[in-house]
């Protein structure tokens, strides 16, 4: 993976512009800066390693040297997409279930960021906002994928088990082509993120449907609840032991095994 190959194998996409990075600190931080710059829309950061990767709450995301893929898209949001943003992590989700189904996986996504093969995580969004004002100017949607074994951290700093492509498949596809086809799929999806059947999609694909869950929202906040579904604005859905609803913003969801 290079510069020159990516910029080949990308050359029919309506990218931006492409920055390369052997190595870099977090593909997010670089995507974010650019994007507070002069970064056009569906500008990319991608990186072979990453030494200070980021997932949600400042977690670390890990990304060893030549073993994954490491990209931040840049979006600057048109007037249409605006008032649909919190959609923006289900597109990514999307995107990458497609890619993984057309190598003949069957990926789930456990809401909301997380794609999962055979209950183990395989890949991770990561949204961050760039606001100009009261108004979001860009999105930077950053998407890490364990592509070979050697991606995968040990157990012991893990918060849920994690499997990479390599794993499933038997050997690793092809960095380059994986991520021309997560791409494709992002940008042929993306004109479809404000119907219902978007949402309709989203569900289909996740993770856990009908099951009872837990969701934490922080250190002592949780919720537990039957998934039965989306909100139009990409919340979870939950329902209670009475029946009633429940919409999930944010957290992390476990599997109530022993209900
Ligand atoms: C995520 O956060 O899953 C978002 C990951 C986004 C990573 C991409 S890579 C390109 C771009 N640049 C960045 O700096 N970030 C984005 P979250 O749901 O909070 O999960 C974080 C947790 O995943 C950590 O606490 C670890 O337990 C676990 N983890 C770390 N590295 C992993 C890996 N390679 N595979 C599976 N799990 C991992």
């Amino acid at each position: 993976m290079n510069q020159q190959s990516i910029n080949r194998t990308l050359s029919n996409l309506p990218l931006g512009a492409i920055r390369y990075f052997d190595s870099i600190g977090s593909t997010n931080d670089e995507a974010l800066a650019w994007a507070a710059n002069d970064a056009k829309d569906l500008s990319i950061v991608i990186a072979n390693e990453q030494t200070s990767g980021r997932g949600r709450l400042d977690r670390p995301w890990f990304t060893p040297p030549s073993t994954a893929l490491a990209f931040s898209l840049i979006l600057r949001p048109t007037a249409e997409e605006k008032p649909h943003l919190s959609r923006i992590v289900g597109l990514a989700a999307l995107a990458l279930a497609d890619s993984f189904g057309r190598l003949g996986l069957a990926p789930e996504i456990k809401w909301p960021n997380d794609i999962l093969l055979n209950g183990h995580k395989v890949a991770g969004i990561l949204i961050e906002l760039v606001w100009s004002g009261e108004d979001v100017d860009c999105v930077v949607v950053g998407i890490g994928v364990n592509v070979a074994k050697g991606s995968v951290p040990t157990t012991d700093i893990l918060r849920f088990p994690a499997i990479s492509l390599e794993h499933v498949l038997g050997e690793a596809p092809d960095r380059n082509k994986l991520l021309y086809d997560i791409l494709t799929s992002f940008i042929s999806l993306r004109p479809h993120m404000r119907s219902d059947s978007f949402i309709k999609s989203w569900e289909k694909s996740l993770a856990y449907l009908g099951r009872e869950v837990r969701v934490e929202m922080g250190e002592d906040q949780a919720v537990i609840g039957k998934v039965i579904g989306l909100e139009s604005d990409g919340s979870l859905k939950l329902s209670d032991e009475s029946g009633q609803s429940i919409p999930v913003r944010f957290g992390d969801v476990r599997l109530r095994l022993f209900a």
